[in-house]
């Protein structure tokens, strides 16, 4: 085991309260394609016209055929042994949770139990006007964006959009994690959307130990992590929980 693996195994054996925050990276061996990164959803669809509030508001019907070609890539798609790996640890009592920036369900398939949807969910659409909610069924999407059939305002996945504010238990619970913990494992993410990026700072400004775990340094790495675990999550994070038997 190289020293980093030695390093975050031993800081995760002693923590008391270790907190898990993940991004795109941790879907990736799942077959959800990343954000960022040659592969990544917005070379071909720019944030700017497509995941923005503005956007959808603007032009509904091209945002919502965006939703109906990422659902249908992340139909099918099954969580990872990243994904178990930090269910297991749940289990065993040596991960208080997990702050997800994913919008896939993966965390919850994979059995985690205390997960943070900070940026909402993909498999439900809301009302804007009366948050009447729904299943997002990918079988049935149609090619227009979806109205709300108590009050026929415009639904949207019930995702947090570029512009829109987190949900408010979400970032208060997010917020108190990354307070409380002693360790965070930071996987999978780029750090660069805020203010989700904000918490691995918050937990660090708290006395926490960052453990990174990445398939590449980000700009956070060197300003931030105390432990950079260079790999996928996939692979990484079953070694790091079974060091932990
Ligand atoms: C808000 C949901 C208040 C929908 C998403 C200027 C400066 C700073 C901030 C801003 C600014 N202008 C505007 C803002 C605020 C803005 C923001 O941060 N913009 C950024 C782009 C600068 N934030 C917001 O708007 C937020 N709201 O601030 O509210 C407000 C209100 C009104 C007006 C203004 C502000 C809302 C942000 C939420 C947006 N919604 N997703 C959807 O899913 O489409 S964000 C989207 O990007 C995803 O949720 C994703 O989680 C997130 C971050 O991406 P990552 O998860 O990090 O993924 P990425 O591809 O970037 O990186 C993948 C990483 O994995 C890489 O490092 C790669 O190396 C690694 N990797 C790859 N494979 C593996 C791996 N690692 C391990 N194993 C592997 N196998
Ligand atoms: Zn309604």
């Amino acid at each position: 085991m190289n020293a980093n693996y030695a390093a975050a195994s031993e800081a995760l054996r002693n923590a008391t309260c270790a907190v898990a925050l993940t991004g795109a990276g941790i879907s990736a061996e799942s077959g959800i394609p990343t954000f960022r990164g040659d592969s990544g959803i917005w070379e071909k669809y720019p944030p700017d016209d497509y995941a923005t509030i503005e956007a959808y508001l603007r032009e509904p019907e091209k945002v919502w055929r965006f939703w109906c070609e990422l659902s249908r890539l992340v139909r099918g798609c099954l969580p990872n042994a990243g994904h178990f790996a930090l269910a297991a640890m749940e289990a065993q009592g040596k991960l208080r949770g997990v702050i997800t920036q994913n919008v896939d369900n993966m965390h919850q398939a994979a059995g985690s139990r205390h997960v943070i949807e900070f940026h909402g969910n993909a498999h439900r659409l809301v009302c804007m006007e009366c948050q009447e909610s729904q299943p997002l069924d990918i079988s049935n999407m149609g090619d227009n964006a979806p109205r709300c059939a108590r009050c026929a305002t415009l639904m949207k996945p019930d995702v947090v959009m570029f512009g829109e504010d987190i949900p408010a238990k979400a970032l208060s619970r997010a917020r108190a994690m990354a307070e409380q913990c002693d360790v965070m494992l930071v996987i999978g993410t780029s750090a660069r959307v805020y203010p989700a990026a904000q918490l691995p700072q918050t937990a660090k400004s708290n006395g926490a130990t960052l453990i990174e775990v990445n398939t590449e340094v980000t700009d956070f790495t060197s300003v931030m992590t105390d432990i950079f675990v260079k790999g996928p999550a996939g692979e990484v994070l079953p070694r790091l929980a079974s060091a932990l038997q």
